[in-house]
C-alpha cells in the first residue's frame, strides 16, 4: 500500500512560519527552502551557520561538544580532560557511541571520564591550580603520550588560561605533549566552531611529530570518520581487503601516533567534510597531500569511493583488486536490498542531523526505494547545502594558519559557492580551483523542503503535516516524535545499532529500517491525552 499525500511545499513553508512573530518568521523564512536546484541555474540561497534565535528550542549543540566530543573524543590514547563542571565531561562521555579497539597492547582511556569537576570556589578564586593538579594526576596514573584540555563556558568567563597551564605542564613533564583548546561552549553558533578550534590545535601540536617515514603502498588518511557504532572498523576492513593503507583516521579509534604520522600519507580521503575540511586543506598546503571527497554510507557510494581512490593512484594492480572486492561484497548487499525493497519501496523519510549525515544517509534510503521528503543540517554551512566550494587562492604558513581568517581574506564574491555551472566553468578556465562534492540542494528532488537548524516546534509541525514513515534525528527529538506515532531512528548514535557504513553496514541498515517502518506498533500509538483528554491520575495506596 502506498500512501499518497498531496501537498504544495509553499503551503508547508507557510504553515511552519505561521505561528511565529513577524520578525522571527522573516528570519526563519531564509532558512527554509523549497528545493529547486537545476544544473543550469544558480542554486537557491539558504541562510546557514547563523545564531539561533533566542527562545527557539534548537537541535544544536555547543562549541565544547564539537571540539571535545566530536573531534578529540574518539582518540583513545590521549587523556582528554574537561576543565569545567562535571556535567560537561559526563554528558560528552561515550554518549556518541564512538567505538574503540585497542588491540593486544594498545592503550584505551575511553572508559574513563576525566574532568576537573569545577566547584563554586574555583569559579571565584580561579581553577588553574586545580587543572595543574589534574594534569599531574593523569600523568602519574597513565603516563600518556598526550594530554588535551578542553575549556567549558565558565573557563572563558573567569579567564583561566588553559594554554599557559598546558605549556607549563608540558615543560615540567618532559615526555608528554600537553595542549589546550579555547572551545568554551558559547564561542560559536554551534558545534561547528569547535571543529575549527580542534582541527587547528591538532594540526599545530600533533601532526608531523613522527618523522619516521612509512613505506607501505597506497597510503591514505581517512578524515572525518569517527567510528560511530563501529563504522570505522567496517571501512578499515574494506580498505585492508583492497590493499590500501590507512595511516591515520581523524579521529575514530585513533591514536596519538596516527595523528603524528598523518603527513606521510599520499592522499587524504574526506568522509565528513563539514567537520574536517580544514585539516584536509592544511595537509595539502603544508605537505602537498591532495584530498578527495569520499562517502562510505551506502553500498553504491562505497564502491564509488573505492574506485575514486583507485583512480587517484592509477595503478592497475590496485584498481583490479578494488573491482574484485566490490564484486565479492555486492551480491549479498543486492540480495538484501531486493528483499527489503519489496516492503520499503515508496516509504518516506525526513532527515535532520548535524552537518553531513542528513545528506549521506539519503544514499541508503535511495537504495531501499525510500523517498526523502525533507532534510537539513543542524550546523552545516552553505557549501554543505550547495555542494561546492572555491579554494581560496592565497598562500599561508600552515603552522600559524587560522581558517576563519582565510575565509574572510578570500574574495567573498569568489568564495561564494552560489554559482551556476557555466559561471564555475568560466572561473575554472580562468585558473581558479573548485572542490566539488555532494550537497543537499543539487541531490534532493525538486519540491522537497530543506531546512537549516530545525527546531522542536517545526519538527512536530512537519510530522503533523507530511506524516513521514520515518524521522531521523537525535536523542532530543526521539521521544517527542515517537509520541506522535512516527518511528525515530537516531542517525547520530544509531540507537544501539551499527555499523551502517560500507557493505556490511548497508545490510545492517536495510534490515533495521525494514523492521522499523514495517512495525505495527506505531499504528497503535496514541498519546494518552489524545485517547482520553479528561484522564486524571489515580493513586492507589496499598
Ligand atoms: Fe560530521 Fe559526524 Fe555529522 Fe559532525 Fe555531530 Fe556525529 Fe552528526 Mo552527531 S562529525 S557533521 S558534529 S558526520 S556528532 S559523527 S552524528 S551531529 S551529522
Ligand atoms: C553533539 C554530539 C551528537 C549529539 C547527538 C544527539 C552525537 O553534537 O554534541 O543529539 O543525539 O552525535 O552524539 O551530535
Amino acid at each position: 500500500k502506498t500512501k499518497v499525500v498531496q501537498w504544495d511545499p509553499a503551503d508547508i513553508k507557510e504553515e511552519l512560519l505561521k505561528k511565529y512573530p513577524p520578525k522571527v518568521a522573516r528570519k526563519r523564512a531564509k532558512q527554509i527552502m523549497i528545493n529547486e536546484a537545476t544544473e543550469s541555474e544558480a542554486p537557491p540561497e539558504i541562510v546557514a551557520n547563523v545564531r539561533t534565535i533566542p527562545g527557539i528550542i534548537t537541535m544544536r549543540g555547543c562549541t565544547y561538544a564539537g571540539c571535545k566530543g566530536v573531534i578529540m573524543g574518539p582518540t583513545r590514547d590521549i587523556v582528554n580532560i574537561t576543565h569545567g563542571p562535571i556535567g560537561c565531561g559526563f554528558y560528552s562521555w561515550l554518549t556518541r557511541r564512538n567505538q574503540t579497539s585497542p588491540g593486544p597492547d594498545g592503550e584505551n582511556y575511553m572508559t574513563y571520564c576525566f574532568s576537573t569537576d569545577m566547584q563554586d570556589q574555583d569559579i571565584i578564586f580561579g581553577g588553574e591550580k586545580k587543572l595543574e593538579a589534574a594534569i599531574q594526576e593523569a600523568y602519574d596514573l597513565f603516563h600518556p603520550k598526550g594530554i588535551c584540555i578542553f575549556s567549558t563556558c565558565p573557563v572563558g568567563l573567569i579567564g583561566d588560561d588553559v594554554h599557559a597551564v598546558a605549556k607549563k605542564m608540558k615543560a615540567k613533564l618532559g615526555d608528554c605533549n600537553v595542549f589546550g583548546f579555547s572551545c568554551e561552549g558559547y564561542k560559536g553558533v554551534s558545534q561547528s566552531a569547535g571543529h575549527h578550534i580542534a582541527n587547528n590545535q591538532v594540526f599545530t601540536h600533533l601532526v608531523g611529530e613522527n618523522k619516521e617515514p612509512r613505506t607501505e603502498e597506497y597510503k591514505i588518511n581517512l578524515l572525518g570518520e569517527y567510528n560511530i557504532g563501529g563504522d570505522g572498523f567496517e571501512i578499515d576492513r574494506i580498505l585492508k581487503k583492497c590493499g590500501i593503507t590507512n595511516i591515520a583516521t581523524f579521529s575514530g579509534n585513533s591514536t596519538y601516533d596516527q595523528f603524528a604520522s598523518a603527513q606521510h600519507a599520499d592522499l587524504s580521503c574526506v568522509m565528513c567534510h563539514r567537520s574536517i575540511n580544514y585539516v584536509a586543506d592544511m595537509l595539502e598546503t603544508k605537505y602537498g597531500i591532495p584530498w578527495i571527497k569520499v562517502n562510505f554510507i551506502g553500498a553504491e557510494a562505497t564502491a564509488k569511493s573505492l574506485r575514486k581512490i583507485g583512480e587517484y593512484f592509477g595503478d592497475k594492480k590496485l584498481i583490479d583488486k578494488i573491482e574484485a572486492v566490490i564484486a565479492e561484497e555486492m551480491p549479498e548487499v543486492e540480495a538484501t536490498a531486493k528483499d527489503v525493497r519489496s516492503r520499503t519501496e515508496g516509504k518516506t523519510a525526513m532527515l535532520f542531523v548535524g552537518g553531513s549525515r542528513a545528506h549521506h544517509y539519503q544514499e541508503l534510503f535511495n537504495e531501499m526505494g525510500m523517498k526523502t521528503l525533507s532534510a537539513g543540517y543542524e550546523f552545516g554551512h552553505r557549501d554543505d547545502y550547495e555542494g561546492r566550494r572555491v579554494i581560496p587562492d592565497i598562500k599561508v604558513d600552515a603552522d600559524s594558519r587560522n581558517i576563519e581568517e582565510i575565509e574572510v581574506e578570500a574574495d567573498p564574491e569568489l568564495y561564494s559557492p552560489r554559482k551556476t555551472e557555466a559561471e564555475i566553468k568560466a572561473l575554472e578556465d580562468a585558473g581558479y580551483e573548485f572542490k566539488h562534492y555532494d550537497g543537499l540542494n543539487p541531490d534532493m528532488d525538486k519540491g522537497t523542503i530543506i531546512i537549516d537548524d530545525l527546531n522542536q516546534y517545526e519538527a512536530e509541525k512537519l510530522v503533523e503535516l507530511l506524516k513521514p514513515d520515518l524521522f531521523c534525528a537525535g536523542i532530543k527529538e526521539k521521544f517527542s516524535i515517537q509520541k506522535l506515532g512516527v518511528p525515530l531512528k537516531q542517525l547520530h548514535s544509531y540507537d544501539s545499532g551499527g555499523p551502517y557504513a560500507g557493505f556490511k553496514g548497508a545490510i545492517n541498515f536495510y534490515k533495521e529500517i525494514d523492521r522499523l517502518v514495517g512495525s505495527k506498533v506505531w499504528s497503535y500509538m496514541k498519546a494518552p491525552w489524545q485517547e482520553n483528554p479528561e484522564l486524571t491520575a489515580t493513586f492507589v495506596w496499598e
